[in-house]
């Protein structure tokens, strides 16, 4: 039978010998500590101690305390076994199994499992300052011999996850020789996962590689928590950054087509996972619609990033019909595209330490002597991997970049992950039919760097260092740019 806190029998339950069905115990947690506030008592006719499957339902299904009654030869309620589970860092994830006997004196049930969830609130919280912000649990599941270092993926997911606000609070890796279709990791894993969630009191898993909505659900019923991948992430800090028209309409363009394949499989569990972290953008009543009214909203707001897209367009010829050349600084996210900009333009285009900054094109001109005059835009930043969705929602923004003279290509020198940051550039320029326009690339953040190492690294890929901190190194790359528009000889400027 299970009890609930305050000792009142809220199921009997009736098996055989060798097994019992848990009924579906609810969805009600019992605050801190994440512990579902309901104990298993069974009998062991046998009077043999809890199994590796009672101590595996104990954790599954977050059992305040898991007992078993043995039975003795004579029929008569004997040994009681129990055992519980321990928080974070303990050596095993369930407590050596207590034997009494039944009719031992009384347990303090309420003192035992207070003390309990003490013990995990504070082991859990004390680890990471996570206030305000949703604790979260990575997972890197790699085949084969993948090119991606998870090391390396992971950085960047715990980037993405800190702009929209989740801490990683822990990872987990696993290398298969195939991912399990159902689940991706292997089902040892998945529960190991799952003890994971409790112990460490979060409410989120989030997966460095994208999941079928099929494993989404699965994963997701196992554990009980919210699942998203890398997708959905991105997804979400388009979401939460999209400040302009245009990009709040792509968006949710972006949002609507990436669940529309995902509404097939609504049901009520479902839904709940819905929304991205917290359900923001198109709010989660949005999600509700049916797929016929998803299909028309994604027609309208097609239509209506149409009308911007030629807008873009009729002004992109008029500053072709004056001849003034267009630059594009293009570059990973977070590589200092905008604080260039604000160097050059001596402007104030929002730039952060965050993923996705800028997710609209600003456009300023600038003079030079001679009565000498271009376009300069900062653009949004690219990222391996763009979802699909993204991608093609964001198509009109991507393709400001088509329309240039000349691209600064700008790249974050210090970041360890320069040379595939500079490779998915190159791959997007290359879906984008942009490999042809003139390129400089600039090495930024050489501040950070050595000097003789930076003036190294620039040479080796025929760069220009610059910092964007420092407006006055900025000076030898307008002076490039400028020669590179109007040099002699060259075509120029069309
Ligand atoms: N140390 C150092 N930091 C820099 C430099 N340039 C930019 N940063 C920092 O890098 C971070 C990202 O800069 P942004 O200009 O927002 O980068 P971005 O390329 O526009 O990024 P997205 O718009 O997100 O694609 C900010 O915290 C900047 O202060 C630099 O030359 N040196
Ligand atoms: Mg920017």
């Amino acid at each position: 039978m299970t009890l609930d806190r305050g000792g009142k029998v809220r199921h009997v339950i009736v098996g055989d010998a060798e097994q019992l069905f848990i009924p579906d115990l609810g969805r009600a947690r019992a605050g801190a500590g994440r512990f579902r506030g309901i104990r298993l008592v069974h009998t062991h006719l046998r009077n043999e101690p809890l199994s590796q499957d009672d101590l595996t339902d104990l954790a599954r299904l977050r059992f305040d305390l898991i007992a078993a009654v043995g039975v003795g030869p004579d029929g008569r309620p004997g040994t009681l076994y129990h055992s519980h589970l321990l928080p974070a860092g303990s050596e095993t994830p369930c407590a050596e199994q207590s034997a009494t006997t039944v009719h031992d004196e009384r347990f303090d049930f309420t003192g035992f499992i207070t003390a309990l969830e003490e013990e995990f609130s504070r082991r859990t919280l004390g680890a990471v300052e996570t206030e305000g912000q949703i604790r979260a649990i990575a997972v890197h599941v790699s085949v084969g011999a993948d090119a991606i270092d998870p090391g390396e993926s992971l950085r960047e997911l715990a980037e993405l996850s800190r702009t929209a606000d989740i801490v990683l609070v822990d990872r987990m890796v696993q290398k298969r020789r195939q991912y399990d279709p159902k689940y991706v990791l292997g089902r040892g894993k998945l529960d190991e996962l799952l003890l994971m969630t409790m112990q460490l009191d979060c409410d989120l898993i989030v997966f460095d590689q994208d999941l079928s909505p099929h494993q989404v659900r699965a994963i997701a019923e196992v554990t009980d928590v919210k699942v998203i991948d890398r997708s959905q992430l991105i997804l979400d800090i388009f979401a939460r950054r999209a400040h302009t028209r245009e990009g709040k309409l792509a968006v949710e363009l972006a949002q609507l087509r990436y669940r529309l394949p995902r509404l097939a499989h609504q049901n009520t569990a479902f839904s709940r996972l819905m929304g991205g972290v917290g359900g923001r953008g198109p709010g989660e009543t949005k999600l509700e619609i049916d797929r016929r009214r998803a299909r028309d909203r994604i027609t309208r707001l097609e239509r209506e990033l149409e009308v911007c897209a030629t807008h873009r367009q009729s002004q992109r010829t008029r500053r072709e019909r004056r001849g003034v050349p267009v630059v594009a600084l293009v570059g990973y996210t977070n590589a200092g595209k905008s604080t260039l900009f604000n160097a050059i333009t001596h402007s104030e285009v929002l730039a952060e330490d965050k993923l996705f900054a800028t997710l609209h094109v600003t456009t300023r001109r600038l003079r030079f002597p001679e009565d000498r005059e271009l376009v300069i835009i900062d653009t949004v930043g690219f990222i391996r991997d763009l979802p699909d969705d993204l991608r093609s929602a964001f198509k009109a923004t991507l393709e400001e970049v088509t329309g240039a003279d000349l691209l600064l290509h700008v790249v974050d020198a210090g970041d360890p992950r320069m040379r595939q940051q500079i490779e998915s550039v190159d791959t997007i320029l290359g879906d984008l039919e942009a490999l042809d326009i003139p390129r400089i690339r600039v090495f930024n953040k050489v501040d950070l760097l050595d000097p003789v190492l930076a003036a190294n690294l620039c040479r080796n890929h025929d760069a220009l260092g610059v910092s964007a901190l420092d407006r006055s190194s900025t000076r030898p790359l307008m002076e490039l740019v400028e020669s590179r528009l109007w040099q002699a000889g060259a075509t120029g400027p069309h």
